[in-house]
């Protein structure tokens, strides 16, 4: 039984996770985070549509489609975090929750990853957690939408 649904959006390269780089990344697939995003969304309540695209255009095109078909987003944008106005515009469009959630610690590496375009419109940021991101982003995602508040 759901009581939302949720997008969860992942950018550029997330498709690689688990396949190299795994001392930033863990070792597990993004089909593995799929499935934790899935997991959670059944204890939570929350319907799930988890998606991936290495473009900027279909990422901003799925968001259109999120405002009137979500609740609200979770959203690992990648290298788009730091260089993409155009998918901030877009997130800015939508009238509901967004979570940034990030897999590694972007403020530990390199400065070109310490500033986000996405982060001024997010309700939270997540950042550092690994793939169990994935899922504190759904935990805080359910709580906002059923309380409907900030709390
Ligand atoms: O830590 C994150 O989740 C990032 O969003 C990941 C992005 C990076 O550009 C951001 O600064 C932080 C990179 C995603 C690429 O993921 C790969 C995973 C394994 C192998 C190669 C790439």
């Amino acid at each position: 039984m759901t009581f939302a649904s949720v997008l969860v959006l992942n950018g550029p390269n997330l498709n690689l996770l688990g396949t190299r780089e795994p001392a930033i990344y863990g070792s597990e697939t993004l089909a593995d985070v799929a499935q934790r995003c899935a997991q959670a969304g059944e204890r939570l309540g929350l319907a799930i549509d988890f998606k991936q695209s290495n473009a900027e255009d279909r990422l901003i095109d799925w968001l259109h489609d999120a405002r009137t078909n979500v609740d609200g987003i979770v959203i690992n944008p990648a290298a788009y975090t730091h260089t993409s106005v155009a998918l901030a515009d877009a997130l800015t469009a939508i009238a509901k929750p967004v979570i940034e959630v990030h897999i590694s610690n972007a403020h530990k590496r390199e400065a070109f990853r310490h500033h986000s375009f996405v982060s001024p419109i997010a309700e939270a940021v997540i950042v550092g957690c690994g793939t169990q991101g994935y899922v504190l982003a759904l935990e805080r995602m359910a709580t906002l939408l059923k309380a409907g508040d900030r709390s």
